[in-house]
């Protein structure tokens, strides 16, 4: 289906999720502007990856500049702003908060106010996390479970989510937040420990490397596709009432349980390689994380379509092909 007239603004679109993004609303017919924070070195591998980089306009802005963002939203004219940039890194979360505060929390509320100030009709999504949740206060997690963050970006995130429920209170704003549990593919950063494996894992196959140092791997992940999770942040945006959503698979599995998935579809036995590195461990761990996606899927129509053996294999396989190329 084409929509020809849609235009979208899409904040972190060198991301992963921006990336995957930006190529759904292209193949929905949008007009598609990324919001495209300076950097010294190249941050667009992923939009290449998926050969977009040309289909869609870069401008220049960071979301700690409200300004910016001011002028991000005239030269745009977007009617939907998906706010995926952020300090994402858990980890880097401790040594920077203060970066992370700036940048996920309050360049939430900057978005918030370049809409509310340039066009107060244009429809917001926030990228919420189950991050949030942290030490759970239910063995699943919903819409409705108390939050309890274990991290600087745990709350950042949550001082975002309250923002945006407030903004669509206070000033009638189509704003919603999606609490995503994790979400992995090809294109996911190599500090977060799916792509950290898979990678090692090609390596260690192609005889590039020998082990894997790793902290905690009796951790637990809903872990899905971050290709069947874009679809979830548009189909918010395209209902009447703006709402909140949990998008995750119903289903959690250990770091070791991935380890050895990964390990073993290229025939290796992770017991052999993986190391324990204390220097991987959290100062405040997420133990488990298990996400209920009932309302998404009753109210949006939106189920997780891929596996977590498939999205595995799907990772060993991209990394494979990266590391023979190298
Ligand atoms: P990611 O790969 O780390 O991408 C983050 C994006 O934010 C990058 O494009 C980055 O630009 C941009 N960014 C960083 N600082 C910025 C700044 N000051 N101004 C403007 N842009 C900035 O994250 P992701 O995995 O795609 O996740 C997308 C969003 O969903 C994030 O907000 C994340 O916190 C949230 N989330 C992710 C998951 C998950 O499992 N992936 C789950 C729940 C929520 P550079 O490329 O230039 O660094
Ligand atoms: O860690 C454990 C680690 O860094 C997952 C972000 O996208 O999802 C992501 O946050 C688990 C943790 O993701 C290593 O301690 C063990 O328990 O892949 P991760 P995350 O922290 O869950 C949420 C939903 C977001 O919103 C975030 O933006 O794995 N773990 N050993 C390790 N983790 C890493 N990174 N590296 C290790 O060596």
């Amino acid at each position: 289906m084409k929509l020809a007239s849609k235009t979208a603004l899409v904040t972190g679109v060198t991301g992963q999720d921006g990336a995957y993004l930006a190529k759904f609303l292209l193949e929905k017919g949008y007009k598609v502007f990324g919001l495209h924070a300076r950097r010294s070195s190249d941050t667009l591998w992923r939009l290449r990856e998926l050969s977009i980089e040309s289909d869609l306009v870069l401008l220049d802005g960071d979301l700690t500049d409200l300004s910016a963002l001011i002028r991000v939203m005239e030269k745009s004219s977007a009617t939907e702003v998906y706010n995926l940039g952020a300090q994402s890194f858990v980890g880097t979360s401790w040594d920077q908060p203060v970066l992370t505060a700036n940048v996920t929390g309050i360049g939430a509320l900057n978005m918030l106010e370049a809409i509310r100030a340039v066009n107060p009709r244009a429809r917001f999504y926030q990228a919420s996390t189950s991050e949030m949740f942290g030490m759970i206060q239910e063995s699943m997690q919903s819409e409705t479970t108390p939050f309890y963050p274990r991290s600087p970006y745990g709350v950042a995130k949550l001082y975002a989510h309250w923002m945006t429920i407030n903004y669509r209170e206070s000033y009638g704003l189509h704003a919603s937040n999606g609490i995503l549990f994790n979400h992995e593919s090809p294109l996911r950063g190599i500090e977060f420990v799916t792509r950290k494996v898979t990678d090692a894992v090609a390596r260690i196959k192609l005889g590039r490397q020998k082990s894997l140092r790793l902290g905690n791997i009796d951790a637990q992940r809903d872990w899905g596709f971050a290709g069947d999770y874009v679809k979830a942040m548009w189909l918010m945006l395209q209902q009447d009432i703006a709402d909140d959503y949990v998008v995750a698979t119903g289903k959690t599995t250990t770091v070791r349980d991935m380890c050895r998935i990964a390990f073993s579809y290229a025939g290796l036995n992770y017991e052999k390689h993986v190391i324990i590195d204390p220097r991987f461990y959290r100062k405040t761990e997420v133990d488990i994380l298990l996400g209920n996606p009932a309302k998404a899927r009753e109210k949006l129509g939106w189920v997780a379509e891929t596996d977590l053996e498939t999205l595995i294999k799907m990772m060993v396989d991209a990394d494979l092909a990266r590391v023979i190329k190298e």
